[in-house]
Protein backbone atom coordinates (compact mmCIF):
# COMPACT_ATOMS: atom_id res chain seq x y z
CA UNK A 1 0.00 0.00 0.00
CA UNK A 2 1.33 3.37 -0.98
CA UNK A 3 1.71 5.76 1.90
CA UNK A 4 -0.63 8.39 2.75
CA UNK A 5 -0.54 11.84 4.90
CA UNK A 6 -1.20 11.08 8.38
CA UNK A 7 -5.07 12.71 9.23
CA UNK A 8 -6.03 13.85 12.51
CA UNK A 9 -10.31 13.93 12.55
CA UNK A 10 -10.95 16.16 15.30
CA UNK A 11 -13.68 19.23 16.76
CA UNK A 12 -11.88 22.36 16.67
CA UNK A 13 -12.38 22.93 20.31
CA UNK A 14 -12.38 20.20 22.50
CA UNK A 15 -9.80 19.44 25.47
CA UNK A 16 -9.50 15.42 24.51
CA UNK A 17 -8.56 16.35 21.12
CA UNK A 18 -6.36 18.81 22.15
CA UNK A 19 -4.22 15.84 23.59
CA UNK A 20 -4.29 14.57 20.24
CA UNK A 21 -2.57 17.79 18.47
CA UNK A 22 -0.52 18.05 21.42
CA UNK A 23 0.88 15.28 20.83
CA UNK A 24 0.99 15.11 16.93
CA UNK A 25 2.74 18.71 17.09
CA UNK A 26 5.42 17.34 19.66
CA UNK A 27 6.74 14.68 18.03
CA UNK A 28 6.40 17.49 14.79
CA UNK A 29 4.43 14.86 12.55
CA UNK A 30 3.01 16.78 9.45
CA UNK A 31 -0.58 15.97 8.87
CA UNK A 32 -3.79 16.78 8.06
CA UNK A 33 -6.79 18.04 10.25
CA UNK A 34 -10.55 16.92 8.97
CA UNK A 35 -12.33 19.02 11.77
CA UNK A 36 -16.10 18.52 12.34
CA UNK A 37 -18.60 20.64 13.82
CA UNK A 38 -20.58 18.01 16.39
CA UNK A 39 -22.53 16.24 16.22
CA UNK A 40 -21.57 15.90 12.49
CA UNK A 41 -18.69 13.96 13.06
CA UNK A 42 -20.89 10.83 14.56
CA UNK A 43 -21.58 9.14 11.19
CA UNK A 44 -18.36 9.12 9.61
CA UNK A 45 -16.39 8.53 12.25
CA UNK A 46 -18.63 5.83 13.83
CA UNK A 47 -17.67 4.37 9.99
CA UNK A 48 -14.19 4.69 10.42
CA UNK A 49 -13.71 3.24 14.01
CA UNK A 50 -16.98 1.85 15.47
CA UNK A 51 -17.29 4.43 17.40
CA UNK A 52 -18.32 8.08 17.44
CA UNK A 53 -15.85 9.75 19.13
CA UNK A 54 -13.16 12.05 18.50
CA UNK A 55 -9.95 12.37 18.15
CA UNK A 56 -9.44 9.75 15.44
CA UNK A 57 -5.81 9.44 13.50
CA UNK A 58 -5.58 8.11 10.60
CA UNK A 59 -1.51 6.66 10.22
CA UNK A 60 -0.14 6.83 7.45
CA UNK A 61 0.20 3.13 6.79
CA UNK A 62 -3.88 3.39 7.30
CA UNK A 63 -3.93 2.30 10.75
CA UNK A 64 -6.59 3.96 12.34
CA UNK A 65 -6.70 4.56 16.29
CA UNK A 66 -9.51 6.48 18.29
CA UNK A 67 -9.43 7.36 21.69
CA UNK A 68 -6.56 10.14 23.28
CA UNK A 69 -4.76 8.01 25.38
CA UNK A 70 -3.97 5.36 22.87
CA UNK A 71 -3.02 8.49 20.02
CA UNK A 72 -0.65 9.33 22.40
CA UNK A 73 0.89 5.53 23.50
CA UNK A 74 0.95 4.77 19.52
CA UNK A 75 3.13 8.16 18.57
CA UNK A 76 5.14 7.60 21.31
CA UNK A 77 6.08 4.12 20.02
CA UNK A 78 6.19 5.17 16.19
CA UNK A 79 7.65 8.36 16.42
CA UNK A 80 10.47 7.71 19.45
CA UNK A 81 12.04 11.01 19.31
CA UNK A 82 11.00 13.22 22.39
CA UNK A 83 9.62 10.65 23.80
CA UNK A 84 6.52 11.16 25.97
CA UNK A 85 6.59 8.70 28.26
CA UNK A 86 9.59 8.27 31.24
CA UNK A 87 11.82 5.27 30.94
CA UNK A 88 11.74 4.24 34.76
CA UNK A 89 9.02 1.87 35.45
CA UNK A 90 7.74 3.73 38.37
CA UNK A 91 7.61 7.22 37.12
CA UNK A 92 5.85 5.56 33.77
CA UNK A 93 2.80 4.17 35.72
CA UNK A 94 2.50 7.67 37.91
CA UNK A 95 2.57 9.34 34.16
CA UNK A 96 -0.19 7.29 33.03
CA UNK A 97 -2.50 7.10 36.12
CA UNK A 98 -2.10 10.90 36.13
CA UNK A 99 -3.39 10.71 32.48
CA UNK A 100 -6.20 8.13 33.73
CA UNK A 101 -7.30 10.53 36.06
CA UNK A 102 -7.56 13.51 34.16
CA UNK A 103 -9.07 11.65 30.94
CA UNK A 104 -11.45 9.80 33.26
CA UNK A 105 -12.79 12.15 36.03
CA UNK A 106 -11.48 15.96 35.24
CA UNK A 107 -12.13 15.83 31.69
CA UNK A 108 -15.89 14.96 31.79
CA UNK A 109 -16.53 17.42 34.57
CA UNK A 110 -14.54 20.46 33.87
CA UNK A 111 -16.73 20.07 30.27
CA UNK A 112 -19.87 19.84 32.20
CA UNK A 113 -19.03 23.06 34.14
CA UNK A 114 -18.07 25.07 31.20
CA UNK A 115 -21.13 23.48 29.12
CA UNK A 116 -23.80 24.37 31.81
CA UNK A 117 -22.44 28.51 31.49
CA UNK A 118 -21.82 27.88 27.78
CA UNK A 119 -25.80 26.68 26.90
CA UNK A 120 -26.96 29.89 28.02
CA UNK A 121 -24.93 31.39 24.44
CA UNK A 122 -25.97 28.98 21.93
CA UNK A 123 -24.25 31.30 19.50
CA UNK A 124 -21.07 31.83 21.13
CA UNK A 125 -21.05 28.24 21.00
CA UNK A 126 -21.30 28.23 17.17
CA UNK A 127 -19.24 30.92 16.96
CA UNK A 128 -15.95 28.11 19.30
CA UNK A 129 -16.92 25.01 16.84
CA UNK A 130 -17.76 27.56 13.81
CA UNK A 131 -14.30 28.88 13.29
CA UNK A 132 -13.79 27.35 9.66
CA UNK A 133 -17.16 27.99 9.08
CA UNK A 134 -19.09 30.89 6.99
CA UNK A 135 -21.23 33.59 9.29
CA UNK A 136 -24.41 31.50 7.35
CA UNK A 137 -24.00 27.56 8.90
CA UNK A 138 -22.79 29.62 11.93
CA UNK A 139 -26.34 31.14 12.49
CA UNK A 140 -27.95 27.77 11.76
CA UNK A 141 -25.58 25.74 14.37
CA UNK A 142 -26.44 28.08 17.39
CA UNK A 143 -30.40 28.05 16.28
CA UNK A 144 -29.53 24.72 16.32
CA UNK A 145 -27.75 24.51 19.85
CA UNK A 146 -30.38 26.16 21.39
CA UNK A 147 -33.01 23.57 20.62
CA UNK A 148 -30.94 20.86 21.52
CA UNK A 149 -28.92 22.27 24.62
CA UNK A 150 -31.57 20.24 27.14
CA UNK A 151 -30.83 16.85 25.84
CA UNK A 152 -27.10 18.54 25.60
CA UNK A 153 -27.23 19.39 29.24
CA UNK A 154 -28.09 15.45 29.85
CA UNK A 155 -25.84 13.96 28.01
CA UNK A 156 -22.90 15.75 29.56
CA UNK A 157 -24.24 15.59 32.98
CA UNK A 158 -25.21 19.56 33.66
CA UNK A 159 -29.17 19.24 33.46
CA UNK A 160 -29.50 20.25 37.54
CA UNK A 161 -27.99 22.44 40.12
CA UNK A 162 -26.99 18.83 41.91
CA UNK A 163 -24.66 17.75 38.63
CA UNK A 164 -23.19 21.30 38.52
CA UNK A 165 -22.31 21.55 41.39
CA UNK A 166 -20.57 18.24 41.68
CA UNK A 167 -18.97 18.73 38.24
CA UNK A 168 -17.55 22.36 39.88
CA UNK A 169 -16.17 20.39 42.96
CA UNK A 170 -14.17 17.73 40.54
CA UNK A 171 -13.08 20.81 38.08
CA UNK A 172 -11.64 22.65 41.29
CA UNK A 173 -10.13 18.80 42.74
CA UNK A 174 -7.99 19.18 38.94
CA UNK A 175 -6.45 22.60 39.73
CA UNK A 176 -6.16 21.71 43.06
CA UNK A 177 -4.42 18.62 42.24
CA UNK A 178 -1.89 20.25 39.80
CA UNK A 179 -0.85 23.04 42.88
CA UNK A 180 -0.07 19.72 45.44
CA UNK A 181 1.80 17.77 42.97
CA UNK A 182 3.97 20.36 40.81
CA UNK A 183 7.64 18.71 41.02
CA UNK A 184 10.27 21.23 41.84
CA UNK A 185 11.19 20.77 38.14
CA UNK A 186 8.11 22.38 37.28
CA UNK A 187 6.54 19.26 35.84
CA UNK A 188 3.94 16.38 37.68
CA UNK A 189 6.38 13.59 37.32
CA UNK A 190 10.30 13.73 37.08
CA UNK A 191 12.60 16.18 35.38
CA UNK A 192 10.98 16.43 32.07
CA UNK A 193 8.00 16.95 30.29
CA UNK A 194 5.55 13.97 30.05
CA UNK A 195 1.93 12.83 29.28
CA UNK A 196 0.84 13.45 32.73
CA UNK A 197 1.93 17.44 31.78
CA UNK A 198 0.31 17.01 28.42
CA UNK A 199 -2.96 15.28 29.73
CA UNK A 200 -3.42 17.78 32.94
CA UNK A 201 -2.82 21.12 30.95
CA UNK A 202 -5.02 19.81 27.47
CA UNK A 203 -7.86 18.54 29.83
CA UNK A 204 -7.90 22.15 32.34
CA UNK A 205 -7.25 23.98 29.26
CA UNK A 206 -10.66 24.60 28.91
CA UNK A 207 -10.29 26.36 32.31
CA UNK A 208 -8.04 28.93 31.00
CA UNK A 209 -7.91 29.77 27.41
CA UNK A 210 -4.62 29.59 26.59
CA UNK A 211 -3.12 31.72 23.78
CA UNK A 212 -2.96 28.41 21.52
CA UNK A 213 -4.62 28.61 18.55
CA UNK A 214 -6.92 25.88 18.99
CA UNK A 215 -7.39 26.84 22.52
CA UNK A 216 -8.19 30.11 22.75
CA UNK A 217 -11.73 31.80 22.53
CA UNK A 218 -13.02 33.88 19.73
CA UNK A 219 -13.72 37.36 21.67
CA UNK A 220 -15.69 39.01 22.94
CA UNK A 221 -16.45 36.12 25.19
CA UNK A 222 -19.73 36.54 27.22
CA UNK A 223 -19.71 37.66 30.77
CA UNK A 224 -20.05 34.64 32.62
CA UNK A 225 -17.37 32.77 30.50
CA UNK A 226 -14.83 36.11 31.77
CA UNK A 227 -15.97 35.30 35.00
CA UNK A 228 -14.96 31.48 34.82
CA UNK A 229 -11.61 31.98 32.78
CA UNK A 230 -10.56 34.67 36.03
CA UNK A 231 -11.61 32.30 38.24
CA UNK A 232 -9.52 29.62 36.80
CA UNK A 233 -6.48 31.48 35.28
CA UNK A 234 -5.64 32.96 38.99
CA UNK A 235 -5.48 29.48 40.57
CA UNK A 236 -2.15 28.39 40.97
CA UNK A 237 -2.75 25.25 39.09
CA UNK A 238 -4.00 27.34 36.25
CA UNK A 239 -1.43 29.49 36.44
CA UNK A 240 1.13 26.06 35.86
CA UNK A 241 -1.33 25.80 32.90
CA UNK A 242 -0.64 28.44 31.09
CA UNK A 243 3.16 28.16 31.83
CA UNK A 244 3.44 24.79 30.06
CA UNK A 245 1.27 26.28 27.36
CA UNK A 246 4.31 28.73 27.21
CA UNK A 247 7.13 26.76 27.46
CA UNK A 248 6.36 23.06 25.82
CA UNK A 249 2.90 23.81 23.47
CA UNK A 250 4.78 23.48 20.08
CA UNK A 251 3.59 25.11 17.01
CA UNK A 252 1.33 23.49 15.19
CA UNK A 253 2.58 20.44 12.21
CA UNK A 254 -0.92 20.72 10.52
CA UNK A 255 0.05 20.91 6.70
CA UNK A 256 -3.27 22.01 4.73
N1 LIG B 1 -11.88 9.08 26.17
C1 LIG B 1 -11.96 9.76 24.92
C2 LIG B 1 -12.98 10.87 25.03
C3 LIG B 1 -13.23 11.57 23.71
C4 LIG B 1 -14.40 12.53 23.77
O1 LIG B 1 -15.10 12.67 24.79
N2 LIG B 1 -14.64 13.17 22.63
C5 LIG B 1 -15.74 14.09 22.51
C6 LIG B 1 -15.24 15.49 22.23
S1 LIG B 1 -14.57 16.21 23.69
C7 LIG B 1 -16.61 13.71 21.34
O2 LIG B 1 -16.16 13.19 20.34
N3 LIG B 1 -17.92 13.99 21.47
C8 LIG B 1 -18.86 13.80 20.44
C9 LIG B 1 -19.85 12.71 20.73
O3 LIG B 1 -19.78 12.07 21.80
O4 LIG B 1 -20.67 12.50 19.85
C10 LIG B 1 -10.57 10.28 24.53
O5 LIG B 1 -9.73 10.39 25.43
O6 LIG B 1 -10.31 10.53 23.36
Amino acid sequence: MSKSKVELWQLNYSHYNEKARWGLDHKAVPHIRKSFMPPLQARPVQKLTGQRQVPVVRFDNGEVVNGSAEILAQLDTRYPERPLLPEDPEEQARTLEIQRVFDEDIGPNIRAALFDILLNHPQYVAEIFGVHHGRAIRTMYGLLTARMAPRLRKALGCDSPEGVAAALKTTRRGFDYIEANVQPSGFLVGERFSIADLAAASILAIGVSPPSPSMSWPSPTPPRVDGWLEEWRSHPGGKWVLEIYANHRPTSSQID
